[in-house]
């Protein structure tokens, strides 16, 4: 085999591999009757990088609802956000509770898949 065509086989393995995507993980935000709302809202900004807005808004859907999907991630970000309110939950004192799930079936995630809540406003 010629150094050049040994060039080819390289390229055509290494484009296989980008393609593949990692297996991504929905972060589900549950509802409790004691976490303040301030704090939740807190959480959503500090760790999710959610705006003031969005975060209120996902709060008063989980408050209303139960449950909700922060957002879509590879499963190390996604731990360790769990990680992160966890922490900040028992040092706060608080039960709020935030878990990961597979993101088994992508068009479960929302209008058009974009790793939003799947609650009202979440449509540009
Ligand atoms: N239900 C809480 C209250 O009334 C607020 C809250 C909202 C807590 C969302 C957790 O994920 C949560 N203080």
């Amino acid at each position: 085999m010629s150094q050049e065509d040994q060039g080819k086989v390289v390229t055509r393995v290494e484009r296989k591999a980008a393609l593949k995507t990692p297996p991504m993980y929905r972060v589900l935000l549950h509802n409790d009757d004691f976490t303040p709302r301030e704090f939740v809202v807190l959480i959503l900004q500090h760790v999710f990088h959610l705006s003031e807005a969005r975060s209120t808004e996902l709060m008063l859907y989980v408050h209303n609802n139960g449950v909700g999907v922060i957002g879509i991630y590879p499963f190390s970000v996604a731990e360790t956000k769990v990680a992160e309110v966890a922490a900040a939950s028992e040092k706060a004192n608080f039960p709020l509770l935030v878990t990961l799930e597979p993101d088994s079936d992508p068009s479960d995630a929302g209008e058009g898949g974009d790793g939003d809540f799947d609650g009202p406003g979440s449509t540009p």
